[in-house]
This record gives C-alpha cells, sequence and structure tokens, in this order.
C-alpha cells in the first residue's frame, strides 16, 4: 500500500542521513551572505560618510514590511536623526506631463553646479499598483542619476498613502544625514499626495502649464492654497507668450486667497525645463522664502508642527492596522457588517461592539 502523504508541516521526514562535510560551495555562499547582511552601527556610520549604497540599503529596509527589518530600520532612523535636519526640502507637484522630471533633471543639475547636494525622492501612489513611471523618470533625469552630487530614489511601495508617505519621509532624515542639503519630493498631482507631501517639506512648488485661457479650471483651489510658487513650465517657442499670460492670471487669482502663515507671498514665474530659463531665479526665489522664514521663525515652527502630525499619523495609521488585522476582528467585522446590512443593529452600535470587543482582546 501507498504510505498516506502526509502535508502536515510539522511532520518531520526521517532518514535523510546529513552528509559529513559540507560543501566549500555553499560555505562559501553562507559567508557571502553573511558579510551581506551589514549591521546597523555599520549601516549608520557608512551614512554618515555620505554612502550612497549604504543610503539605499537602509531606505529598503525602511520600506521593509517584514518585522524583522522593523526594530532595525528604527535604530538606523534613530542613529541617523541627529545629523539630520540640515537642508531645505522642496516639493514638487503637477498633473502628468507638465514636466516634473524634466523640471528636476534640470533644476538638480543647476543645484549640483552650485555644489548642493540633492537627493530626489518620489511619492506616487499610482506607481505602487503599477509598479511604473519610475523607469520613465529615470531616463528624463540622465544627467542627474550620473551626477555624484545627486541621489535619485524611486518611490516607495505600499498600499496605502499613508504607509508611502511615512516611509518617505522617514528616506527624508536619511538623505539629510548621508549629507544631502536639498531634499526634493516629487509627487504626481492626483489625489491626496499633495496633503501628504505638504506636510513635509519647507516649500511647496506646483507645477503648471499653459493652457488656452483655461488656466483656472481643473485645479483645485486646495493644492493653489498650498503652493509658495506657482511656475509655469514649458514656457519656450511658440509657448512663451502663452505662459506669459498664464502668470497674469495665476497672480490674478493669487491675490484672493489670504495671506500666508508663513508671511511669504506666494510667486508665479514661467520657465523651461529644455531651455533651462528661468530655472535659477527659482532657486533664488526659494532662497528668499528660506531667509524670510527663518528669520521670523516660521521654518521651525512649521517643521516641529509637521514633527508632531507625523507622530500623530503614525499612531492612527498603527491603531488601524493593528485593528483590522486583528484575527478576531476580521470574524467578528464580517458578521457585524451582516448585522448592519439587515438592520439588527446601527452603524453605530456595531462600530461601538467591535471596538469594545478589540478593547478587550
Ligand atoms: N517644450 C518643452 N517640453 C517639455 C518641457 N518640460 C518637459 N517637456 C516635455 O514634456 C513631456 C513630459 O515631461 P515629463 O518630465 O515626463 O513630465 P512628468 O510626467 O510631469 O514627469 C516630455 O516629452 C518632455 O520632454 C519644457 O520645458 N519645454
Ligand atoms: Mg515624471
Amino acid at each position: 500500500m501507498e504510505p498516506k502523504k502526509n502535508t502536515s508541516a510539522l511532520n518531520e521526514r526521517d532518514g535523510v542521513t546529513q552528509p559529513e562535510t559540507l560543501s566549500t560551495q555553499v560555505a562559501k555562499s553562507i559567508q557571502q551572505f553573511r558579510r551581506k547582511t551589514i549591521s546597523s552601527d555599520e549601516l549608520i556610520s557608512k551614512i554618515l560618510k555620505g554612502d550612497k549604497v549604504a543610503l539605499s540599503r537602509a531606505i529598503t529596509l525602511i520600506e521593509s514590511t517584514n518585522p524583522t527589518h522593523l526594530s532595525k530600520a528604527n535604530e538606523v532612523i534613530n542613529g541617523c536623526l541627529p545629523h539630520a535636519n540640515n537642508s531645505i526640502r522642496i516639493g514638487i507637484t503637477g498633473v502628468p506631463g507638465v514636466g516634473k522630471s524634466t523640471f528636476i533633471e534640470a533644476f538638480g543639475k543647476h543645484l549640483t553646479s552650485l555644489g548642493k547636494k540633492v537627493a530626489v525622492l518620489a511619492i506616487d501612489p499610482s506607481s505602487s499598483l503599477s509598479h511604473g513611471s519610475i523607469l520613465g523618470d529615470k531616463t528624463r533625469m540622465e544627467e542627474l542619476v550620473k551626477d555624484e552630487n545627486a541621489y535619485i530614489r524611486p518611490s516607495a511601495s505600499g498600499d496605502s498613502l499613508g504607509g508611502v508617505a511615512r516611509k518617505t519621509r522617514e528616506a527624508i532624515i536619511l538623505c539629510e544625514a548621508c549629507g544631502f542639503d536639498t531634499i526634493i519630493i516629487e509627487t504626481v498631482g492626483v489625489g491626496q499626495s499633495e496633503t501628504a507631501v505638504h506636510s513635509m517639506v519647507d516649500f511647496f512648488l506646483l507645477l503648471k502649464i499653459a493652457g488656452a485661457g483655461d488656466e483656472l479650471q481643473g485645479i483645485k483651489r486646495g493644492i493653489m492654497e498650498m503652493a509658495d510658487a506657482i511656475v509655469i513650465n514649458k514656457a519656450d517657442g511658440d509657448n512663451i507668450r502663452k505662459a506669459n499670460l498664464a502668470k497674469v492670471e495665476f497672480n490674478r487669482a493669487l491675490h484672493l486667497f489670504p495671506l500666508k502663515n508663513s508671511g511669504w507671498n506666494p510667486k508665479v514665474t514661467t520657465c523651461s525645463a529644455i531651455t533651462k530659463e528661468g530655472i535659477a531665479s527659482i532657486w533664488n526665489t526659494i532662497n528668499e522664502y528660506e531667509i524670510l522664514t527663518k528669520s521670523n521663525d516660521y521654518f521651525n515652527h512649521r517643521r516641529e508642527e509637521q514633527n508632531q502630525y507625523w507622530m500623530l499619523e503614525t499612531i492612527n495609521e498603527q491603531l488601524k492596522n493593528q485593528f483590522y488585522n486583528h484575527p478576531e476582528i476580521i470574524k467578528a467585522l464580517e458578521i457585524t457588517k451582516q448585522k448592519v446590512l439587515t438592520h439588527q443593529i446601527s452603524p453605530f452600535t456595531g462600530a461601538i461592539e467591535l471596538l469594545e470587543l478589540y478593547k478587550k482582546l
């Protein structure tokens, strides 16, 4: 009779004799693997020396969903934290095709030519689904990618914007500790990601292109309100006149917004990421902003506020994850949903019951 196949994972097969000696090949690969796993102290000291390979490894670590990586990631972040903060953080947003990647290439090259060290991070919630767009971006940033004083990191993956944003925020800390003094966070102008980026940068730049008189349509008012500068890109060739007209219109529209807490009057400018016209003056504008907000103490005040915000955001996110991933809650949630659906209990009662259950778990 055929022996019954035991499919239990707990079952051990007997009768397999071990080879007397370990193959040298295997030994070698184990040694190599060990050499590759690097302690958090080593990682920190390499990052502080400006090692971009170590920086990438650390960012991969914070992006990992493997729970065993979490404590190591936190060690690295805490080790880097005292060396962070010394930078200007710039958020750049705009709809796909507006020229963000091309702009960042031109802008980034301008900054490195001034001796700046530039890190580019991206928050792109759509790319975590399609695993996309970054390859395209890297080819648009051909020169910057090769620049020794630049670092480009594709967007973190994750299944929630909150998660992706938190990882990006931690990546900012690592980049700063690695010596990058100008951090650019790029996001696609869709959905909630602008708000997330706005809450982690000092300066928020909205990239636009001139349309045929429809400049002010289709822009979410909230995004315009967040902008410290509106830059109309592709102001080259036949487009220059239209771009200048758009500039006038945006200026007029901005006057309708209340004065910002920063005391800064948002600027509207035009540029071409291709001819590089106007690129240098955007950097001057950001410098002016930094000088103003550091002299009126808004700069530090805002960073402190952002720290508080991110602590609370992280708590919210973790609480939600713990709740929804608890096996008992997963079971009870289904039952409660049915009860609500069939009007046995109100949605409010259902929620309270689940929360009460969670407290007891
Ligand atoms: N004429 C012109 N074309 C531009 C400019 N900036 C970007 N483009 C083009 O616009 C297209 C989209 O640019 P890309 O940087 O990929 O936009 P993104 O989706 O916002 O990152 C590309 O074909 C670019 O070559 C510019 O300043 N002038
Ligand atoms: Mg792009």
